[in-house]
């Protein structure tokens, strides 16, 4: 499947157009959204991390990438859709505060969107204080927190503190994900569910929504 590998390519030298059109030429070659998602997009953007870090590439050239990746990304998003329009709950979403990293968090998004829960986003850099508020203002059953930095997951020990504070922990679950954040964290801070990929916290929330419903 060349065209994934020239996805990854051209996503690693941040061409956003090109990598938009060779998603295109993929789907219309009829290879899965998830494949075309994992062995172009995400291989690309995985290249790019361990660049990132050996100090090979810089801030430019990941902002770039990361913009490519989005732009990839939207094309595939009605395609990892289930088609069943019923609301399967609701939820908001964000990357805590501090932290502007917001892949991961679009995709977790995409993938929940995909199995039909209503999703605000809230984007990046979120308070403890901006998801209680916006759970209990718009009646969300989940508060769902990203990190990608190990100085900023210990924010979500605060989402979990504002949340008992707003006394809501009893019908507003509180899901927790990104790269440092693990199952034992999760458990550490009292938060409910921790999941590893966008799939799984999509799976995961839906069955939370059920859960909560019934
Ligand atoms: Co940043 N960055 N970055 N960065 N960046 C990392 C995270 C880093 C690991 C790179 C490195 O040094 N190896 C490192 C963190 C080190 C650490 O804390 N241990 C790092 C650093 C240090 C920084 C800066 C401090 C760099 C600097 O300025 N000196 C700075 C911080 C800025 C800030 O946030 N305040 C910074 C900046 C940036 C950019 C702006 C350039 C850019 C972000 C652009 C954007 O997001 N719009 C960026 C990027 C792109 C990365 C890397 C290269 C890629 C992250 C990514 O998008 N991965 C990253 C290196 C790496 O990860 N290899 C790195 C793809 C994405 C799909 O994966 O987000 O993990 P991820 O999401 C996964 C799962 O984690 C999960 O689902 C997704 C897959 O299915 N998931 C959830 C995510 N959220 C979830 C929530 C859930 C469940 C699952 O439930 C609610």
């Amino acid at each position: 499947m060349a065209v994934l590998e020239e996805i990854s390519q051209n996503l690693q030298r941040g061409k956003a157009k090109i990598v938009k059109e060779l998603v295109q030429q993929a789907i219309d070659e009829g290879i899965p959204a998830k494949e075309i998602l994992e062995k172009g997009l995400l291989s690309g953007m995985d290249i790019i991390g361990e660049k990132f870090k050996n100090n090979e590439v810089f801030v430019p050239e990941v902002l770039v990438a990361a913009r490519a990746m989005n732009m990839g990304a939207s094309l595939l998003k009605p395609l990892l859709a289930d088609g069943d329009n019923t609301s399967a709950g609701r939820v908001c979403i964000g990357t805590v505060r501090g932290d502007l990293h917001d892949i991961g968090k679009n995709l977790v998004k995409m993938m929940m969107e995909g199995k039909g829960l209503e999703v605000i986003d809230l984007g990046t850099d979120v308070s403890p204080e901006t998801y209680v508020e916006t759970a209990v203002s718009q009646n969300c059953q989940i508060i769902c927190c990203s990190a990608l930095l190990t100085t900023t997951m210990s924010v979500m020990s605060d989402v979990v503190k504002e949340a008992e504070k707003a006394g809501i922990r009893d019908h507003v679950k509180i899901m927790v994900g990104g790269a440092p954040v693990t199952e034992a964290f999760c458990e550490q801070i009292g938060a409910d569910k921790y999941t590893a990929d966008a799939a799984s916290a999509a799976d995961a929330a839906v069955e939370i929504c059920r859960s909560l419903a019934g």
